[in-house]
């Protein structure tokens, strides 16, 4: 958990709708144009002029003020979900597709609370989003009145910052202040909290023309003098790799990363959560670090002399044991967040800005170096790291028993659908293989839950994101324990005319947790199978299509090899229905390569018990 101190975080590409900041000289806010009206009018009129075309949510008492202009507004669209987890993620889904900051709303008490997921998962991945809470009125906050929980205090860890609104006349600037402090700088949740009286009070609008927060100047130049030594050091080095985190997709900078990867020849890794930011096609991309990252890529971290860690976190599924990792690289760390650099690892040289401003400045002073006849030369790293790719490429293999292989339901679905689309992954071992098998080429197509590992995000998300950008293809790859999470959201989806597609990968159990339990309990699976898919298949418990048919959906299911094809064929057919596809899978597929929690990732298995032989030169 992150100390108070740094819960408003540093820049991003996520575009800041509220009102312009006050100039350094720092006047105070400028009011134009009052009118007379309710504060939930007033409340409804702000989202308005922030920009809002959506907001994901469910009525109750405490928010019902705001629910009756709501009804009459001509630019927000409100989208009724069936529970507020759905809300909060359908609203970061929302702001992956968008850029802009989702918007999410729910009454107090349980409201409230069954937000907390959502923005604790915004908060670890750095996605803006505005949750708007009701409040019970005033004269009972304290009181442990009726639906009453103090929201504020439970989600102060887990946003960015937060608001209590006790008076109508503060709801305008209130809400320019969170649209502006989620999208900016290093972007996150922003929680408001209205209180039942501001909203039904009388009060005069006035929407603010300049904010006054002079606490709040997130950092996005980056220092000369540093990124030049940082160009100095990548001239200089070895074996060095470009480790490119989520901060390069959110400050935009796909475009600024190429060039400075082209320029330099240096290896690049993508972060999970980085997926898509860097093309899988490119010849320099090894692939993905961490737990269940390439051996290629894990490699080039452990054997580096030099890493530049671009908008990435140094995240414990990526160092694996933090003592043995990378042991002979120096660090040069860039992040809009200075408290992100050197929390984990020493950075010898820190960069505090905005990835796009560091990466595009970075660029000019290599190409000042090179002019100067100052290039680095890894030939003898790039024979290393390509017999590693050649040695130890990502695969799997089918089962004996004819069933399924989950890696090639999803290996086969990113051929089929193309780069165009964006999936949308649960978590567990089929997020895992969503990362690994399908290619990405453009940014924003793989969106995830990296931080928190939400299982049930995948379908709200892929909902929101569906709603953020209606042309595109939108695939939920989901989990069946995932999956019955929030899968209640697919009679929001069809309701709404949400036409999202949900691939269920159906091992019939948790199985990253089965996964550990083959691994390190001795194959004692305690409380992991779901019989969602039982290995006779005589009863499925749901039965995913006829659950699908139930919420409006159109429903498909595929279990031969040479089905896998047509089935997707048939599910990207449909456009006017949400669709699930019952993949029924393997139940022992296993996701490798893996370094096993707390161990070196020295000691990374490409397959159980095959260890990667780094040092042959054959
Ligand atoms: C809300 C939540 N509860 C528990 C977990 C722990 N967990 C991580 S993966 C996983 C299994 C997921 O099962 P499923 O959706 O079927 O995916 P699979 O691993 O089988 O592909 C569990 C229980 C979690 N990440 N999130
Ligand atoms: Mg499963």
């Amino acid at each position: 958990m992150r100390a108070p101190s740094n819960r408003i975080r540093g820049g991003g590409f996520f575009v800041a709708q509220a009102p312009p900041t006050t100039s350094p000289s720092g006047e105070g806010s400028e009011l134009v144009m009052t009118e007379q009206m309710t504060g939930a009018q007033s409340l409804i009129r702000s989202l308005e002029h922030a920009g809002v075309d959506v907001v994901f949510g469910i009525p109750g008492g405490a928010i019902l003020p705001a629910y009756d202009p709501l009804y009459d507004s001509a630019g927000v669209r409100h989208i009724l979900m069936r529970h507020e987890q759905g809300a909060g993620h359908a609203a970061e889904g929302y702001a992956y597709a968008t850029g802009r900051p989702g918007v999410c709303m729910a009454t107090s008490g349980p409201g409230a609370t069954n937000l907390v997921t959502p923005l604790t998962d915004a908060h670890m991945d750095s996605v803006p989003l505005v949750a708007i809470t009701g409040q019970v009125a005033t004269p009972l906050i304290g009181t442990d009145g009726f639906q009453e929980a103090d929201i504020c205090g439970i989600t102060m860890p887990i946003t960015k910052h937060n608001y209590l609104v006790k008076n109508a006349e503060d709801i305008p600037r209130t809400i320019a202040e969170a649209f502006h402090v989620a999208s900016s700088g290093r972007p996150g949740p922003v929680l408001v909290d209205i209180a039942k009286d501001a909203l039904q009070a009388a009060t005069s609008f006035s929407w603010p023309q300049r904010l006054d927060m002079p606490g709040y100047r997130p950092v996005t130049k980056p220092h000369g003098k540093q990124v030049r030594e940082a160009a100095r050091m990548i001239a200089e080095a070895r074996r060095p790799v470009l480790y490119v985190g989520g901060g390069v997709l959110r400050s935009g900078a796909a475009q600024e990363l190429r060039v400075l990867a082209e320029l330099t020849g240096v290896p690049v890794t993508t972060t999970l959560m980085a997926r898509g930011v860097f093309p899988d096609s490119h010849p320099q991309n090894l692939g993905m670090p961490g737990m269940h990252g390439t051996v290629a890529a894990v490699g080039s971290l452990q054997k580096a002399d030099l890493i530049v860690a671009l908008g990435a976190r140094f995240d414990d599924r990526v160092t694996g044991r933090l003592d043995s990792f990378a042991p002979g690289a120096k660090i040069v760390h860039a992040d809009i967040d200075p408290a992100e650099i050197s929390k984990n690892r020493h950075a010898d040289v820190p960069i505090v800005g905005d990835c796009r401003e560091v990466i595009a400045d970075l660029v000019v002073a290599v190409r000042n170096d090179q002019a100067a006849g100052r290039e680095g030369d890894y030939a003898a790293w790039w024979a290393q790291l390509d017999r590693l790719r050649e040695v130890y490429p990502l695969g799997y293999e089918d089962a004996d028993d004819g069933s399924l292989a989950p890696q090639k339901v999803i290996q086969r679905l990113g051929e089929l659908v193309g780069p165009d689309a964006t999936y949308v992954a649960g978590v567990g071992q089929h997020q895992m293989w969503a990362a690994q098998f399908i290619g990405y080429e453009k940014p924003g197509t793989f969106v995830n839950s990296g931080g928190l590992g939400t299982m049930g995000f995948s379908v709200p998300a892929a909902l929101g994101a569906k709603v953020g950008d209606p042309e595109r293809t939108v695939w939920a790859v989901d989990g069946d324990g995932c999956f019955q999470m929030t899968n209640q959201e697919l009679a929001t989806a069809a309701i709404e005319g949400i036409p999202i597609k949900v691939a269920v990968v159906n091992n019939g159990n948790l199985g990253m947790v089965r996964q550990w339990q083959t691994l390190f309990y001795d194959g004692r699976y305690s409380h992991t199978d779901l019989q969602t898919a039982p290995r006779d298949a005589k009863v499925r418990v749901p039965d995913f299509v006829r659950l699908a048919e139930a919420y409006g959906c159109v429903g498909l299911r595929c279990e031969r090899a040479e089905d896998i094809d047509a089935t997707i064929e048939k599910a990207m057919a449909v456009d006017d229905a949400p669709v699930v596809v019952d993949f029924s899978v393997n139940h022992d597929a296993m996701v490798w390569p893996m370094v096993g929690p707390g161990i070196s990732n020295d000691n990374i298995q490409y397959a159980r018990d095959m260890a990667p032989d780094w040092d042959d030169e054959d």
